[in-house]
């Protein structure tokens, strides 16, 4: 079934010129791209996509980062995307936990700083896609 998931390559992958090799990924993957940007998120726009993690003790920092440069937001889509992406970018430690060959594990050593965001589930891709292209709703 197709479906539709929000990515983010965040500061540090557009910062270390990844911005290709990620989406060479995704485009080697199947999936496609529906709506592409380059941007700095206002605090405003990072707060409401990281609200589940508001109050905890990474927020702050998270938040200062995600905000810290231009990022690319994409709206990547194909069968199962959801899955597919958080497939290709691996599990959120760099080091301890994503594997060889996915874009954190080979490509990332900070938790911060790892690189991408991707959707978790449809209800989450739904939400975000309409905080970074409202006009795709
Ligand atoms: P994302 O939302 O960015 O796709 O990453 P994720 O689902 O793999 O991880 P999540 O738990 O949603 O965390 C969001 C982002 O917050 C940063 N983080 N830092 N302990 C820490 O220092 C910590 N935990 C999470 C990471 O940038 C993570 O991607
Ligand atoms: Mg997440």
């Amino acid at each position: 079934m197709t479906e539709r998931t929000l990515v983010l390559i965040k500061p540090d992958g557009v910062a270390r010129g990844y911005v290709g090799e990620i989406l060479s990924r995704i485009e080697r993957k199947g999936l496609t791209l529906a709506a592409m940007e380059l941007r700095t998120a206002p605090t405003s726009v990072a707060a409401e996509h990281y609200a589940e993690h508001e109050g905890k003790p990474f927020y702050p920092g998270l938040l200062e980062f995600i905000t810290s440069g231009p990022l690319v937001a994409a709206v990547v889509e194909g069968p199962r995307a959801i899955a597919a992406f958080r497939q290709l970018a691996g599990s959120t430690d760099p080091v301890a936990a994503a594997a060889p060959g996915s874009i954190r594990g080979d490509l990332a050593t900070e938790t911060q700083r790892n690189l991408v965001h991707g959707s978790d589930s449809t209800e989450s891709a739904d939400r975000e896609i309409g905080i970074w292209f409202p006009e795709l709703g």
